[in-house]
C-alpha cells in the first residue's frame, strides 16, 4: 500500500509567494469583484491562449451552460448525451427544456451523429453535445444536422481546455462553448468557468446575463444571474495559466507510459491521440471488458483503491438513470445501449502533474495482473 493516497486528479496551484504578490495588489485595490483588472486581464489571456475572440468567465462551469441557453433563447426539447456529469442535464433542467438523450459513440464517448436526427421533433431547438474527456465531438456532422434543422449547437467543453482540431481550437465550433475552471480540471481557479461566443453583441449580452441583466447602473435589460468571478480567482486563474502548458505535457508523460504497458493487457480498452489533434489528457479513461480481461470493472476498482489508489467512475451512473430524468421516454436503456455499456466499463485512472514514476508503476501493476 502507497503511503500516500493516489487520487484520480490533482489540483495546478502556483507559487504561494507569487500568488501573495497579487493578493497584495487586490488588497491595496480594495477592488475584490465585478469586472476588476485581474478579470479582465484574465479574460484577454485566456482568448489568446486559446485563441478564440469573446469569451466571458464565470464563478463555475455549470452557469455558463445555463446562460447560454438562456442568452440563444433556446427551450422545447434540446438533444444531448447522457454520459456525462450530471450539470450537462441540470442546466437543460434549470431552464424548463426537456433533455431529449441521445446514445454516444464509442470511440470517442460523445453524441453519435447517426442518432441525432432520429430524436428531433418539432419541439427541437438545440443540441447539447460533450466534447468528453477533451475528445472532440463530430463537429462537422452534428453542424450539418442542425444547419439542416435550424437548430442551435451548445457545446459543453468543460473538459477540452486547450484542445485543437487541425490547429484551430475546438472551442470555435457551435453556436458557444462552455469550459469548466474546477479544481478536478487540466486548467483550474479553485471554482470558474468561462463561455466562449461568436461576436462582440453577444458577449456584451452574456456579461449583462451574469450580472443580473444589468447594462449601467439603472437599467436591467434581462432577468440575469449572479455569476462573476472574483479578483481573487481571477488572479490565482492568471498564475495557473503561466504553467499549464508544462502541467499538460507531463499528463502526457503520463498517458504515453499508461498506454506502453496497457496495451498488451487483454479486455482494456484505452484512446490513442487522434489525428489532427492537440489533446489535453485531461482524463484517462480505461473500459474493462470483464469476460476478456477475467475481472469486472467493480472488482478492479476496489482492488485498486484497496491499494490506495483511487481512480474515479466517470461518468458512471448514466444521467438518464437518476430519479428527474429516469421517466423520461429517452432515459429507457434499450435506447442507450453503447452509453449503458459504456458507464459499466469505465474507469478514470489518475491522471494529473504531480504523480510520480512510483505512483503510475504502481496503478500498471494493479491493472497488469
Ligand atoms: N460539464 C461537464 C462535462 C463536467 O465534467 C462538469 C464538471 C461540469 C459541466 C460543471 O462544471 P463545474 O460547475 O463543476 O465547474 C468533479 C467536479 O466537481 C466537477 O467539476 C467535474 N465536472 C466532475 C467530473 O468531477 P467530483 O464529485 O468527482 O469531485 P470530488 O470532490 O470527488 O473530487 C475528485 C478528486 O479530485 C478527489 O478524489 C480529490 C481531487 N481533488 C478535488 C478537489 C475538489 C483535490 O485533490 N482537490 C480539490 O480541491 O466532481
Amino acid at each position: 500500500m502507497n503511503s500516500e493516497p493516489v487520487l484520480v486528479t490533482s489540483p495546478l496551484l502556483p507559487d504561494l509567494a507569487e500568488f501573495n504578490q497579487y493578493l497584495r495588489q487586490i488588497w491595496d485595490s480594495k477592488w475584490i469583484t465585478n469586472n476588476g483588472q485581474f478579470h479582465q486581464q484574465l479574460e484577454k489571456a485566456l482568448c489568446e491562449y486559446l485563441g478564440v475572440e469573446f469569451l466571458s468567465l464565470f464563478t463555475n462551469g455549470t452557469l455558463p451552460l445555463i446562460t447560454a441557453l438562456q442568452a440563444l433563447h433556446i427551450t422545447g426539447e434540446v438533444i444531448t448525451t447522457p454520459y456525462s456529469f450530471v450539470a450537462t442535464t441540470h442546466a437543460l433542467w434549470w431552464n424548463g427544456i426537456k433533455p431529449v438523450f441521445v446514445d454516444i459513440d464509442p470511440t470517442n464517448c460523445g453524441i453519435d451523429p447517426d442518432k441525432i436526427e432520429a430524436a428531433i421533433t418539432s419541439r427541437t431547438t438545440a443540441i447539447m453535445p460533450v466534447h468528453c474527456y477533451g475528445k472532440p465531438c463530430d463537429t462537422e456532422r452534428i453542424q450539418a444536422i442542425a444547419d439542416k434543422y435550424g437548430l442551435k449547437v451548445i457545446y459543453d467543453a468543460a473538459h477540452a481546455f486547450g484542445v485543437e482540431v487541425n490547429g484551430e481550437s475546438i472551442l470555435k465550433q457551435g453556436d458557444m462553448s462552455t469550459l469548466s475552471f474546477h479544481a478536478t480540471k487540466v486548467y483550474n481557479t479553485a471554482e470558474g468557468g468561462a463561455l466562449i461566443v461568436k461576436d462582440a453583441e453577444t458577449k456584451k449580452r452574456v456579461d449583462y446575463l451574469k450580472n443580473f441583466g444589468f447594462a449601467g447602473e439603472t437599467e436591467v435589460v434581462a432577468p440575469g444571474i449572479n455569476s462573476k468571478m472574483d479578483e481573487i480567482r481571477a488572479a490565482l486563474g492568471l498564475l495557473n495559466l503561466k504553467q499549464v502548458d508544462d502541467a499538460i505535457e507531463k499528463r502526457h508523460q503520463v498517458a504515453i507510459k499508461y498506454r506502453e504497458v496497457l496495451k498488451s493487457v487483454k479486455g482494456i480498452r484505452f484512446f490513442d491521440d487522434m489525428p489532427g489533434v492537440k489533446h489535453n489528457y485531461s482524463y484517462f479513461p480505461i473500459f474493462v471488458n470483464a469476460e476478456e480481461y477475467g475481472m469486472t470493472r467493480d472488482e478492479l476498482y476496489f482492488k485498486m483503491q484497496e491499494k490506495g489508489v483511487y481512480g474515479r467512475r466517470y461518468f458512471y451512473p448514466l444521467i438518464s438513470t437518476f430519479s428527474t430524468y429516469r421517466g423520461l421516454e429517452s432515459s429507457r436503456p434499450e435506447n442507450l445501449p453503447n452509453a449503458t455499456r459504456i458507464a459499466n466499463e469505465v474507469i478514470c485512472l489518475p491522471m494529473h502533474h504531480g504523480l510520480t514514476e512510483e505512483d503510475v508503476d504502481l496503478i500498471i501493476s494493479l491493472i497488469n495482473k
